[in-house]
Protein backbone atom coordinates (compact mmCIF):
# COMPACT_ATOMS: atom_id res chain seq x y z
CA UNK A 1 0.00 0.00 0.00
CA UNK A 2 1.59 4.13 -1.33
CA UNK A 3 2.34 5.49 1.85
CA UNK A 4 0.94 6.38 5.02
CA UNK A 5 -2.30 4.12 5.79
CA UNK A 6 -4.73 5.37 8.78
CA UNK A 7 -5.19 3.17 11.71
CA UNK A 8 -7.74 3.15 14.25
CA UNK A 9 -6.75 1.91 17.68
CA UNK A 10 -9.98 0.57 19.46
CA UNK A 11 -8.19 -0.85 22.41
CA UNK A 12 -5.34 1.11 24.94
CA UNK A 13 -1.92 -0.40 23.11
CA UNK A 14 1.71 -0.16 25.45
CA UNK A 15 3.18 3.29 24.29
CA UNK A 16 6.22 1.41 22.63
CA UNK A 17 3.90 -0.47 19.75
CA UNK A 18 1.83 2.86 19.51
CA UNK A 19 5.03 4.13 18.59
CA UNK A 20 6.13 1.92 16.06
CA UNK A 21 2.64 2.24 14.08
CA UNK A 22 2.40 6.14 14.46
CA UNK A 23 5.84 6.08 12.83
CA UNK A 24 4.44 4.66 10.31
CA UNK A 25 0.94 5.34 9.88
CA UNK A 26 -1.77 7.92 10.84
CA UNK A 27 -3.17 6.91 14.30
CA UNK A 28 -6.45 7.69 15.81
CA UNK A 29 -6.85 6.26 19.31
CA UNK A 30 -11.19 6.00 20.17
CA UNK A 31 -12.40 2.76 22.38
CA UNK A 32 -15.89 2.45 21.94
CA UNK A 33 -16.37 0.17 24.51
CA UNK A 34 -15.79 4.07 26.34
CA UNK A 35 -19.12 6.09 25.72
CA UNK A 36 -17.26 8.88 25.10
CA UNK A 37 -14.90 7.85 22.39
CA UNK A 38 -17.93 5.72 20.03
CA UNK A 39 -18.33 9.07 18.31
CA UNK A 40 -14.62 9.39 17.82
CA UNK A 41 -14.27 5.48 17.15
CA UNK A 42 -17.25 5.81 14.12
CA UNK A 43 -16.01 9.07 12.63
CA UNK A 44 -12.85 7.70 11.94
CA UNK A 45 -14.00 4.66 10.03
CA UNK A 46 -15.07 5.94 6.56
CA UNK A 47 -11.25 6.35 6.00
CA UNK A 48 -9.78 3.55 8.11
CA UNK A 49 -7.26 1.26 6.90
CA UNK A 50 -6.36 -0.74 9.25
CA UNK A 51 -8.09 -1.83 12.99
CA UNK A 52 -6.36 -2.74 15.98
CA UNK A 53 -7.83 -3.84 19.01
CA UNK A 54 -10.20 -6.10 21.47
CA UNK A 55 -12.98 -6.61 23.25
CA UNK A 56 -15.70 -5.08 21.11
CA UNK A 57 -17.96 -6.63 18.47
CA UNK A 58 -17.52 -5.32 15.22
CA UNK A 59 -20.52 -5.73 13.33
CA UNK A 60 -21.47 -6.11 9.42
CA UNK A 61 -23.19 -2.57 9.51
CA UNK A 62 -20.06 -0.93 11.29
CA UNK A 63 -17.64 -2.72 8.90
CA UNK A 64 -19.95 -1.06 6.02
CA UNK A 65 -18.73 2.26 7.28
CA UNK A 66 -15.06 1.68 6.48
CA UNK A 67 -15.03 1.13 2.86
CA UNK A 68 -10.74 1.38 2.83
CA UNK A 69 -10.28 -1.62 5.52
CA UNK A 70 -7.99 -3.85 4.45
CA UNK A 71 -6.93 -5.32 8.05
CA UNK A 72 -8.52 -6.22 11.55
CA UNK A 73 -6.10 -7.07 13.55
CA UNK A 74 -7.21 -8.34 17.50
CA UNK A 75 -5.37 -8.26 20.47
CA UNK A 76 -7.20 -11.72 21.32
CA UNK A 77 -6.81 -15.22 19.89
CA UNK A 78 -10.90 -15.36 20.16
CA UNK A 79 -12.38 -14.13 16.82
CA UNK A 80 -15.83 -14.30 17.97
CA UNK A 81 -16.08 -10.84 18.00
CA UNK A 82 -15.47 -10.61 14.14
CA UNK A 83 -18.02 -11.60 11.06
CA UNK A 84 -15.38 -13.68 9.29
CA UNK A 85 -17.78 -14.73 5.93
CA UNK A 86 -18.24 -11.08 5.92
CA UNK A 87 -14.62 -10.10 6.47
CA UNK A 88 -13.71 -13.26 3.71
CA UNK A 89 -16.42 -11.89 1.17
CA UNK A 90 -14.45 -8.13 1.81
CA UNK A 91 -10.65 -9.55 1.05
CA UNK A 92 -10.02 -8.11 4.58
CA UNK A 93 -7.63 -9.99 6.35
CA UNK A 94 -8.46 -11.09 9.93
CA UNK A 95 -5.26 -11.19 12.23
CA UNK A 96 -5.36 -12.80 16.01
CA UNK A 97 -2.87 -13.98 18.66
CA UNK A 98 -2.31 -17.75 18.88
CA UNK A 99 0.37 -19.14 21.00
CA UNK A 100 1.48 -16.01 23.02
CA UNK A 101 -1.45 -16.68 25.23
CA UNK A 102 -1.78 -20.54 25.66
CA UNK A 103 0.10 -21.46 28.60
CA UNK A 104 -0.79 -18.00 30.85
CA UNK A 105 -4.43 -18.93 30.49
CA UNK A 106 -4.33 -22.68 30.77
CA UNK A 107 -2.07 -21.40 34.25
CA UNK A 108 -5.55 -19.05 35.54
CA UNK A 109 -7.65 -21.98 34.73
CA UNK A 110 -5.94 -24.29 36.37
CA UNK A 111 -6.01 -21.96 39.26
CA UNK A 112 -9.67 -22.25 39.06
CA UNK A 113 -9.49 -26.16 39.09
CA UNK A 114 -7.67 -25.69 42.72
CA UNK A 115 -9.73 -22.16 43.97
CA UNK A 116 -13.12 -23.79 43.44
CA UNK A 117 -12.13 -27.75 44.70
CA UNK A 118 -9.93 -26.46 47.81
CA UNK A 119 -12.37 -23.47 48.33
CA UNK A 120 -9.62 -20.83 48.48
CA UNK A 121 -11.90 -17.82 48.07
CA UNK A 122 -13.73 -19.37 51.12
CA UNK A 123 -10.73 -19.66 53.03
CA UNK A 124 -9.06 -16.70 52.50
CA UNK A 125 -12.25 -15.03 53.45
CA UNK A 126 -12.71 -16.55 56.45
CA UNK A 127 -9.09 -15.23 57.56
CA UNK A 128 -9.24 -12.10 55.98
CA UNK A 129 -12.82 -11.52 58.17
CA UNK A 130 -11.31 -12.72 61.31
CA UNK A 131 -13.18 -15.57 61.52
CA UNK A 132 -10.15 -17.60 61.84
CA UNK A 133 -10.23 -18.59 65.51
CA UNK A 134 -9.62 -22.36 65.84
CA UNK A 135 -8.47 -25.54 63.61
CA UNK A 136 -10.76 -25.67 60.43
CA UNK A 137 -13.25 -28.76 60.73
CA UNK A 138 -15.18 -30.85 58.20
CA UNK A 139 -17.53 -28.18 57.08
CA UNK A 140 -14.45 -26.00 55.18
CA UNK A 141 -12.62 -28.71 53.97
CA UNK A 142 -12.13 -28.75 50.16
CA UNK A 143 -11.93 -32.47 48.07
CA UNK A 144 -8.44 -33.08 46.20
CA UNK A 145 -7.35 -31.94 42.77
CA UNK A 146 -4.81 -34.75 42.39
CA UNK A 147 -5.43 -38.05 40.73
CA UNK A 148 -8.99 -36.69 40.16
CA UNK A 149 -10.27 -37.23 36.95
CA UNK A 150 -10.38 -34.03 34.47
CA UNK A 151 -12.93 -33.93 30.98
CA UNK A 152 -11.54 -31.01 28.72
CA UNK A 153 -14.04 -29.56 26.22
CA UNK A 154 -11.76 -28.40 23.21
CA UNK A 155 -8.48 -29.66 22.50
CA UNK A 156 -6.76 -26.47 21.29
CA UNK A 157 -3.51 -24.88 22.21
CA UNK A 158 -5.09 -24.22 25.60
CA UNK A 159 -6.86 -27.93 26.14
CA UNK A 160 -3.90 -29.65 25.72
CA UNK A 161 -1.79 -26.80 28.04
CA UNK A 162 -4.30 -27.61 30.25
CA UNK A 163 -4.23 -31.28 30.16
CA UNK A 164 -0.10 -30.79 30.69
CA UNK A 165 -0.80 -29.61 33.57
CA UNK A 166 -3.00 -32.03 34.97
CA UNK A 167 -1.62 -35.39 33.90
CA UNK A 168 1.92 -34.70 33.88
CA UNK A 169 1.65 -32.57 37.40
CA UNK A 170 -1.49 -33.59 39.14
CA UNK A 171 -1.62 -37.06 37.97
CA UNK A 172 -4.88 -36.20 36.70
CA UNK A 173 -6.24 -38.95 34.12
CA UNK A 174 -7.16 -36.78 31.07
CA UNK A 175 -10.44 -37.14 28.73
CA UNK A 176 -11.02 -34.39 26.20
CA UNK A 177 -13.54 -34.16 23.71
CA UNK A 178 -13.23 -32.40 20.42
CA UNK A 179 -14.57 -32.76 16.41
CA UNK A 180 -11.30 -34.56 15.70
CA UNK A 181 -8.84 -36.17 18.12
CA UNK A 182 -5.60 -34.89 18.61
CA UNK A 183 -2.91 -36.72 16.91
CA UNK A 184 -0.34 -38.66 18.43
CA UNK A 185 2.93 -36.53 17.42
CA UNK A 186 0.59 -33.40 18.50
CA UNK A 187 -0.25 -34.80 21.63
CA UNK A 188 3.40 -35.14 22.50
CA UNK A 189 4.07 -36.61 25.72
CA UNK A 190 0.48 -36.44 26.54
CA UNK A 191 -0.49 -38.72 24.04
CA UNK A 192 -0.54 -41.92 26.37
CA UNK A 193 -2.34 -39.83 29.32
CA UNK A 194 -5.14 -37.89 27.27
CA UNK A 195 -8.26 -39.64 26.08
CA UNK A 196 -10.47 -38.52 23.48
CA UNK A 197 -13.55 -39.69 24.25
CA UNK A 198 -17.81 -39.14 23.37
CA UNK A 199 -18.96 -36.18 24.79
CA UNK A 200 -21.86 -37.40 26.89
CA UNK A 201 -18.68 -40.12 28.30
CA UNK A 202 -16.61 -37.00 29.19
CA UNK A 203 -19.19 -35.09 31.21
CA UNK A 204 -20.41 -38.67 32.69
CA UNK A 205 -17.09 -39.48 34.25
CA UNK A 206 -15.03 -36.07 34.72
CA UNK A 207 -14.91 -34.53 38.67
CA UNK A 208 -13.73 -31.38 36.30
CA UNK A 209 -15.51 -30.02 33.32
CA UNK A 210 -13.70 -27.46 31.78
CA UNK A 211 -14.54 -25.77 28.98
CA UNK A 212 -11.85 -24.16 26.22
CA UNK A 213 -13.86 -24.54 23.36
CA UNK A 214 -14.04 -21.51 20.94
CA UNK A 215 -17.26 -19.44 20.37
CA UNK A 216 -19.01 -20.80 17.32
CA UNK A 217 -22.28 -20.80 15.97
CA UNK A 218 -21.89 -24.72 17.12
CA UNK A 219 -20.97 -23.78 20.81
CA UNK A 220 -23.42 -21.21 21.64
CA UNK A 221 -25.55 -22.29 24.32
CA UNK A 222 -24.24 -25.71 23.83
CA UNK A 223 -23.67 -26.17 28.01
CA UNK A 224 -27.05 -26.34 28.71
CA UNK A 225 -29.68 -28.04 31.40
CA UNK A 226 -28.66 -31.21 29.71
CA UNK A 227 -25.46 -31.10 29.46
CA UNK A 228 -25.27 -29.67 33.32
CA UNK A 229 -27.56 -32.67 34.33
CA UNK A 230 -25.35 -35.31 32.47
CA UNK A 231 -22.49 -34.23 34.56
CA UNK A 232 -21.38 -36.45 37.48
CA UNK A 233 -23.07 -35.61 40.64
CA UNK A 234 -20.94 -33.79 42.70
CA UNK A 235 -18.64 -32.63 39.78
CA UNK A 236 -17.28 -29.07 39.37
CA UNK A 237 -17.78 -27.17 35.80
CA UNK A 238 -14.93 -24.59 34.79
CA UNK A 239 -15.25 -21.95 32.30
CA UNK A 240 -12.55 -20.41 30.93
CA UNK A 241 -13.21 -19.39 27.25
CA UNK A 242 -16.33 -17.88 26.49
CA UNK A 243 -19.89 -17.16 28.69
CA UNK A 244 -22.36 -17.13 25.72
CA UNK A 245 -21.26 -21.11 25.48
CA UNK A 246 -22.91 -21.49 28.39
CA UNK A 247 -27.09 -21.24 29.41
CA UNK A 248 -26.15 -19.08 32.63
CA UNK A 249 -29.69 -20.39 34.24
CA UNK A 250 -29.27 -23.96 33.69
CA UNK A 251 -26.16 -23.52 35.40
CA UNK A 252 -27.22 -21.74 38.40
CA UNK A 253 -29.93 -23.85 38.79
CA UNK A 254 -27.23 -26.99 38.74
CA UNK A 255 -25.50 -25.60 41.54
CA UNK A 256 -28.62 -24.37 43.62
CA UNK A 257 -29.87 -28.15 43.30
CA UNK A 258 -26.51 -29.14 44.37
CA UNK A 259 -26.03 -31.26 41.26
CA UNK A 260 -22.88 -29.55 40.77
CA UNK A 261 -20.54 -28.70 43.69
CA UNK A 262 -18.94 -25.57 41.92
CA UNK A 263 -18.48 -23.54 38.81
CA UNK A 264 -14.88 -21.67 38.62
CA UNK A 265 -16.47 -19.02 36.05
CA UNK A 266 -13.35 -16.37 33.82
CA UNK A 267 -16.04 -15.62 31.44
CA UNK A 268 -19.76 -14.62 31.25
CA UNK A 269 -22.36 -13.94 28.71
CA UNK A 270 -22.44 -10.26 29.75
CA UNK A 271 -18.86 -8.48 29.99
CA UNK A 272 -18.19 -6.99 32.59
CA UNK A 273 -20.44 -9.11 35.01
CA UNK A 274 -23.73 -7.02 35.60
CA UNK A 275 -23.95 -6.32 39.33
CA UNK A 276 -27.37 -8.13 39.95
CA UNK A 277 -25.85 -11.47 38.19
CA UNK A 278 -26.74 -14.16 40.99
CA UNK A 279 -23.53 -15.83 39.59
CA UNK A 280 -21.33 -12.82 40.89
CA UNK A 281 -22.26 -13.97 44.89
CA UNK A 282 -23.16 -17.34 44.24
CA UNK A 283 -21.57 -18.87 47.37
CA UNK A 284 -20.22 -21.83 45.08
CA UNK A 285 -18.91 -19.70 42.21
CA UNK A 286 -15.81 -18.47 42.53
CA UNK A 287 -15.75 -15.44 39.57
CA UNK A 288 -12.80 -14.01 37.84
CA UNK A 289 -12.98 -10.67 35.42
CA UNK A 290 -11.63 -12.43 32.11
CA UNK A 291 -8.34 -12.30 33.39
CA UNK A 292 -7.10 -15.58 31.65
CA UNK A 293 -4.37 -13.64 29.42
CA UNK A 294 -3.78 -10.85 32.01
CA UNK A 295 -0.13 -11.16 33.00
CA UNK A 296 2.29 -8.35 32.25
CA UNK A 297 4.71 -10.67 29.96
CA UNK A 298 1.22 -11.88 28.04
CA UNK A 299 -0.44 -8.91 27.05
CA UNK A 300 2.68 -7.57 26.13
CA UNK A 301 3.40 -10.34 23.64
CA UNK A 302 -0.45 -10.32 22.48
CA UNK A 303 0.02 -6.30 21.71
CA UNK A 304 3.31 -7.05 19.91
CA UNK A 305 1.89 -9.76 17.95
CA UNK A 306 -0.89 -7.58 17.23
CA UNK A 307 1.33 -4.61 15.77
CA UNK A 308 3.57 -6.91 13.93
CA UNK A 309 0.08 -8.40 12.59
CA UNK A 310 -1.29 -4.95 11.54
CA UNK A 311 2.22 -3.93 10.13
CA UNK A 312 3.05 -6.29 8.13
CA UNK A 313 -0.92 -6.98 6.57
CA UNK A 314 -0.55 -2.71 5.85
CA UNK A 315 2.97 -2.92 4.05
CA UNK A 316 1.19 -6.14 2.14
CA UNK A 317 2.97 -8.91 3.62
CA UNK A 318 1.19 -12.05 5.04
CA UNK A 319 0.90 -11.55 8.85
CA UNK A 320 2.24 -14.47 11.42
CA UNK A 321 -1.36 -13.92 13.10
CA UNK A 322 -3.28 -14.05 10.16
CA UNK A 323 -6.57 -16.14 11.39
CA UNK A 324 -6.88 -19.22 8.48
CA UNK A 325 -10.03 -19.24 6.35
CA UNK A 326 -10.51 -15.47 7.14
C1 LIG B 1 -8.36 -11.28 25.72
C2 LIG B 1 -9.16 -13.53 25.29
O1 LIG B 1 -7.71 -10.59 26.65
O2 LIG B 1 -7.51 -13.72 23.69
C3 LIG B 1 -8.68 -13.94 23.97
O3 LIG B 1 -9.48 -14.50 23.18
O4 LIG B 1 -10.24 -13.83 25.67
C4 LIG B 1 -8.32 -12.69 26.11
O5 LIG B 1 -6.99 -13.07 26.03
C5 LIG B 1 -9.67 -10.69 25.59
O6 LIG B 1 -10.28 -11.17 24.48
C6 LIG B 1 -9.50 -9.24 25.42
O7 LIG B 1 -10.60 -8.69 25.73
Amino acid sequence: MPGPAHVLVFRELPPEQLARIQAQHRVTMANPRRPEQRAAFEAALPTAHGLIGSSYQLTPELLDRAPHLRVVSSISVGVDNYPLAYLRGRGIALCHTPGVLTETTADLIFALLLATSRRLVELAQLVRSGQWTSNIGPSLYGHDVHGKTVGILGMGRIGQALARRAALGFGMPVLYHSRQPVPPETLGPLAPLARHVPRDELLARADFVVCTLALTEDTRASLDAAAFAAMKPGAIFINGSRGAIVDEVALLAALDSGHLRAAGLDVFAAEPLPLDSPLRTHPQVVPLPHAGSATHETRQAMAVLATDNLLSALAGRLPAGRVANA
